[in-house]
Parts: structure tokens; C-alpha cells; sequence
């Protein structure tokens, strides 16, 4: 492993921060998503509505304990720190033109305490959320303006802390919305309530065009800012497996992944890929963009290509039993050959290794796991301890697989940060049960709880992989 390689941990603003009314932060699309259960879905309501309850409203308070956090971080020895900036705490409502001094400060505070620890920050722009504002005064990413309200958001931010920041990331993954059967996605990814009747599809594909032109617009502000800037994109990378060696399940297979190959194609080629301008040609999708916006694409590629990586998943090109359509696939089917979580996601380490020489051989640009970890509920024992070795099982075995991609296939990987490293609220389910963390948080799901911190097993396991660069797992 590289000696300045970036081990951490991984967290969203909306997802760990609270504070959702404080220090003059507006409304963000986030704050008006209820919490979920175990099989039931958020739901989006149209503002604060009463007798709900709003998990990311306090989420862990981390707004108000991140000092006492990232003495915890620093603890484990982290060398990075991910987190996104929320956009509300910036620009309440997205299209004012000033920006919060107090929201800019806050995050000038969190930076300096995490420099403090030589912990570098690594920042995602838009990590599922966006002012409410926006989503209800323009239609989110449905609307072209779009593009320079995301502009100005990033260009204030990574002129303010051009000194503290070097490792940014535009859209947190930014292809989910790709499954347009999932309202969640395409609300978080980019503020779109899809309306009866209408070509989701069609609406999908105009929004992540306006996202990608605008990712690229930032990438190119960024590097004039400061040329040192290292600008990602961020994807989640779930690999299709084809069923069986029949033809059909290998061509379906490979179809099924463009619809990922598709935004990564975009963000590190800087120009849309043909197979795509085909297939909107064949629907009749006429889509708004411009020469200016490709030659706007065509420089404002990315530097590296970070990642998420939980799960693979398998599809088949023929009726075979047990297969059955699922979101944006013709046919998925459960793979006999890996377990599952209990949320129903397949567990598959040699699928990360795979992941990484795929993604490597097709753009050669150096590549950052910032996402990889087992949601779980734990336990906590008579004597206080959490035994989460399921957990330290499923990072070893992970970070093994990135381990053999680096050393033995020559894959060049700049980073891996854990995701959730602090338990959060999860993002699908709006739970604080469903775990993530090195340090557990005293929160259930109906957001009872002191919010004390306590360290899990995993806390000192990572703490020595982190000593060892990766040697001892
Ligand atoms: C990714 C998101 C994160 C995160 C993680 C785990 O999709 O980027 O925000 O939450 O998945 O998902 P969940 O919280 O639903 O378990």
C-alpha cells in the first residue's frame, strides 16, 4: 500500500449533523423525509408536517459534539476525514445571493479542528441533499438553472477553504438515480418528485445531464482556483454479475451496467458515450444540451474516481426461475453463491477486487474506495462491551480483496474510508439502527436516547489497521 495512503472514515452532513434549524441553515430537501422502518419506506413530505418524525433533524448532534468526534476519529488514527457540506448552511435557499457567514464558519471551525489532528478532510459537494427551496420553486435538477446555483454553491465554498481542502467530490452517487423506480433516488439525488404519468426515464436522464454539466463546470472552477485541487466524481459501483454463461445473461449483464457506465463514462471521458446517444435516439428522447455544454464536459473531467462499494448483483437475459424484474433491471436473480445482510444486500469482497480492475483498466485515473461497511444492529453486552466481529469480518475480507487488486494487480488506490464510522441515521431507512460504526451512539430508531458515544470492537481492530498500513487485518 501507498505510505501516504488515506485510511478514515465516512459520513454525510444530513446524516450525522442535526442542527437542522441552527446557526441560519435553511431547509434542506433531507429535513422534510420521514423516517422508515425496516421494509417501510421514507416518505417525503411537503414540509415539516406534525406527529412525524424527522430523523436527520437531530440526527447525532454532531453540529454540536464534533470536537469531542474527532478526538475519536483521531484516536483510530485516521489519515481523512469524509463528510459534504450541507448546501443549506451555505445558501438557505439556493438562489439568494449572499452567503451565510455563519454556515461558512461552521465548517471553517469543523476543517481546522480536523487539520489540528493532520486529519485530512475530504469533501463532497452534494451529498443527497439540496435546499428545499429548490426543489419547490424550480423543480430541482428538471430545471437548467440548476446548473449555476450548484456553480456558485461550490465556487464559494472551494474559494473559502482553498487552503484547508484539497480532496473534493461533485455528486455522491450521482447513477442511483438510474433506478427510477425508487422516489428516494430521485428525490435525494436531484430534487425530483416525479409526476403521474410522466417518461421518468426521460425526466432522469435530463436531470443527470444538467448534473454532469454541472459537476464538470465546478471541476473546472475548482482547478482554476487552485491548480492542486484533486476534483472525483463519486459512484456506486454495484457490479452485474451475469446469471450463467448463456450469451443472453452476459450481453444482459453488460447492458445492465452501462446504466453506471454511463455517468462515470461522462465524468472521467468528458464526453456522453455512444451506446447512450443511441439509446435515447431509439426512445425519442430529444435532451437539452449544447455544444457549449460538451465542450464544458470535455474539460472539466475528473482526477480520480471514488466509489462506493457494498454489494454486487446478478441478472439474466432469459425467464429463468426465481428471477424477476427489479427497478432498473429486466430480470435480477439472487446469487446462490454469496450471503446477504439483513437488509437483503449480497455480500461479496472478490466483487470489490473485480470492481477495482474494471473500473482501473477503463480509465487509468487512481481510484478512492470512500464508501465500504455492514449496516447491523448491535448489541451491547452486561459489561457494557460491543462485540461486532460480523464487522470486522466483512472490512477485513474487503480490505484483503482491495489489498490483492493493489499488490497483485497493480490498481492504483489513493484511499479507503468506512463508511458510517460513526453510527448516523441511515440514508434508506432513516434508522439509527441500522449500523455502521467504529463508535456506537446511544440513539433507537424512534430517537430516543442520550446520544453518549462508546467504542465498539472494531474501534481498536481498525485503529491497527490503520497503524499497520493495512498490514495487520
Ligand atoms: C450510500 C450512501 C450513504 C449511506 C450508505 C449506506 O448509498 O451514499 O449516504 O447511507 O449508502 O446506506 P444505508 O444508510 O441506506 O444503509
Amino acid at each position: 500500500m501507498r505510505e501516504d495512503f488515506l485510511w478514515g472514515g465516512a459520513v454525510a452532513a444530513h446524516q450525522l449533523e442535526g442542527g437542522w434549524n441552527k446557526g441560519g441553515k435553511g431547509m434542506s430537501s433531507t429535513d422534510v423525509m420521514t423516517a422508515g422502518r425496516h421494509g417501510v419506506p421514507r416518505q417525503i413530505t411537503d414540509g415539516i408536517v406534525d406527529g412525524y418524525y424527522y430523523p436527520n433533524h437531530e440526527a447525532i448532534d454532531f453540529y454540536s459534539r464534533y470536537k469531542e468526534d474527532i478526538q475519536l476519529f483521531a484516536e483510530m488514527g485516521f489519515k481523512c476525514f469524509r463528510t459534504s457540506i450541507a448546501w443549506t448552511r451555505i445558501f438557505p435557499n439556493g438562489d439568494e445571493e449572499q452567503a451565510n457567514e455563519e454556515g461558512l464558519q461552521f465548517y471553517d471551525d469543523l476543517f481546522d479542528e480536523l487539520l489540528k489532528y493532520n486529519i485530512e478532510p475530504v469533501i463532497t459537494l452534494s451529498h443527497f441533499e439540496m435546499p428545499y427551496h429548490l426543489v419547490k420553486t424550480y423543480g430541482g435538477f428538471r430545471n437548467r438553472k440548476m446548473i449555476d446555483f450548484f456553480a456558485k454553491f461550490a465556487e464559494t465554498v472551494m474559494n473559502r477553504y482553498q487552503h484547508k481542502i484539497k480532496y473534493w467530490m461533485t455528486f455522491n452517487e450521482i447513477n442511483n438515480q438510474s433506478d427510477t423506480s425508487h422516489d428516494l433516488f430521485s428525490f435525494t439525488n436531484s430534487g425530483i418528485l416525479y409526476q403521474e404519468g410522466e417518461n421518468r426515464e426521460k425526466t432522469m436522464y435530463q436531470a443527470a445531464l444538467y448534473e454532469l454539466i454541472a459537476s464538470a463546470k465546478v471541476a473546472k472552477i475548482g482547478h482554476d482556483i487552485n491548480p492542486d485541487f484533486q476534483i472525483g466524481c463519486m459512484m456506486a459501483y454495484v457490479p452485474i454479475y451475469p446469471y450463467s454463461c448463456h450469451p443472453d445473461d452476459v450481453m444482459e449483464a453488460s447492458v445492465a451496467m452501462r446504466n453506471r457506465w454511463f455517468f462515470s463514462d461522462v465524468h472521467a471521458r468528458g464526453a456522453i458515450p455512444s451506446y447512450i446517444k443511441k439509446y435515447w435516439e431509439r426512445q425519442g428522447y430529444h435532451l437539452d444540451y449544447t455544444k457549449e455544454d460538451e465542450d464544458i464536459l470535455r474539460q472539466g473531467t475528473v482526477d480520480y474516481i471514488g466509489f462506493s462499494y457494498y454489494m454486487s448483483g446478478v441478472v439474466c437475459g432469459r425467464d429463468v426461475e426465481g428471477s424477476q424484474p427489479y427497478g432498473e433491471f429486466k430480470r435480477m436473480i439472487r446469487n446462490p453463491h454469496v450471503k446477504a445482510s439483513e437488509w437483503g444486500w449480497q455480500i461479496d469482497p472478490v466483487g470489490l477486487r473485480y470492481t477495482l480492475n474494471t473500473v482501473y483498466e477503463r480509465y487509468q485515473k487512481p481510484l478512492f474506495i470512500v464508501e465500504n461497511g455492514f449496516g447491523a444492529r448491535d448489541v451491547i453486552e452486561e459489561d457494557g462491551t460491543i462485540q461486532d466481529d460480523y464487522r470486522i469480518h466483512y472490512l477485513k475480507q474487503h480490505i484483503v480483496e482491495m489489498k490483492k487488486a493493489v499488490e497483485l494487480d497493480g490498481v492504483d488506490v489513493m484511499g479507503y474510508t468506512a463508511w458510517g464510522c460513526i453510527d448516523v441515521v441511515s440514508f434508506g431507512t432513516g434508522e439509527l439502527e441500522k449500523r455502521y460504526g467504529f463508535i456506537y451512539v446511544d440513539k433507537d430508531n424512534e430517537g430516543n436516547g442520550t446520544l453518549a458515544r462508546r467504542k465498539k470492537k472494531s474501534f481498536a481492530w481498525y485503529q491497527r489497521v490503520i497503524a499497520t498500513n493495512g498490514e495487520e487485518l
